[in-house]
């Protein structure tokens, strides 16, 4: 089936997904919407960010797309359970497939959670977590500083060397065998916390592990693409489509892309 998986996220960072999606399903086609000018969404209230989600989700469901992916765990958090039912096309979020993965691999069923504030005070990790072992012990920790380090460009400086040591010590007087990194940015600050916490602590990150659900539930439908039904990728941004496309075009390394500004709602 031609359409499009549709990829939404508060701005740019949603993209650690979709290349993962295009990496791992190279015949199909994504339609990404990144909200930058209302990014972050981390530390706005439930209500804005409920709204926010709705009216991206609202706006890809109109580009006639096959399923929808919430990229953002911000966002998936106050909003997928909801908008998933108001929907006639699978809509996934990003903290299922993360928590999934850490039971998984945890073997003394403890498990660290990083994210947003927006998230961590949701307890949405937490509660999928113990819905799928109620015995694991958790430590959530938000991290208000990886966001604005790694939009900085910084993520690789010895300045972000110190913000991951400062803000994870407290963690690493745990026993967590297991972290999830629950959100967008993360990865891309991945090899500086591996090294903080060492070889004892597995890292997943939700991105990765959402993209390899998204090709099993289209192939359960017998929705995927075959080979010559890839159509372009087009890129929809809320903010600057020049600023956008030079983020996107680095990181998705995608020679056709066609990038859009729209207004929300
Ligand atoms: N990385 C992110 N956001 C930015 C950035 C970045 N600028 C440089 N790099 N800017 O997020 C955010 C603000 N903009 C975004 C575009 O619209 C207007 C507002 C992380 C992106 C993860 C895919 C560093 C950088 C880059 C390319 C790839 C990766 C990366 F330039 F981290
Ligand atoms: N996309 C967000 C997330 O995964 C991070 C950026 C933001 O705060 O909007 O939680």
């Amino acid at each position: 089936m031609s359409k499009a998986i549709g990829i939404m996220d508060s701005g740019v960072g949603g993209l650690t997904v979709a290349k993962e999606v295009s990496h791992q399903l190279p015949n199909e086609t994504i339609y990404y919407l990144g909200d930058t000018a209302r990014c972050p969404y981390g530390p706005r209230p439930v209500e804005e960010v409920r709204q926010y989600t709705w009216e991206m989700a609202e706006f890809l469901y109109r580009q006639d797309i096959k399923m929808l992916i919430i990229a953002c765990n911000t966002a998936t958090a106050v909003a997928l359970e909801e908008i998933k039912t108001a929907f006639d096309i699978p809509v996934i979020g990003v903290i299922s497939p993360g928590a999934r993965s850490a039971i998984k691999y945890t073997k003394n069923d403890t498990i660290g959670i990083l994210g947003t504030v927006g998230t961590i005070k949701s307890k949405a990790y937490e509660d999928a977590l113990k819905d799928l072992r109620p015995t694991t012990v958790t430590y959530p920790l938000a991290c208000p500083k990886f966001v604005p380090l790694v939009e900085s460009g910084e993520y690789n400086s010895s300045m972000a060397k110190k913000i991951v040591a400062e803000t994870l010590y407290s963690l690493k007087q745990t026993n967590i065998d297991t972290l999830i990194l629950g959100c967008t940015h993360y990865p891309l600050l991945q090899p500086l916390i591996e090294q903080y916490l060492g070889s004892g602590v597995k890292v997943i990150s939700s991105g990765d592990e959402t993209a390899r659900e998204v090709s099993a539930i289209l192939a359960y439908r017998d929705e995927l693409n075959s080979r010559h039904e890839k159509m372009k990728n087009k890129y929809y941004t809320t903010g600057s489509p020049v600023i956008f496309g030079q983020v996107a075009r680095e990181w998705m390394n995608d020679q056709h892309m066609t990038i859009q500004q729209i207004k929300l709602p």
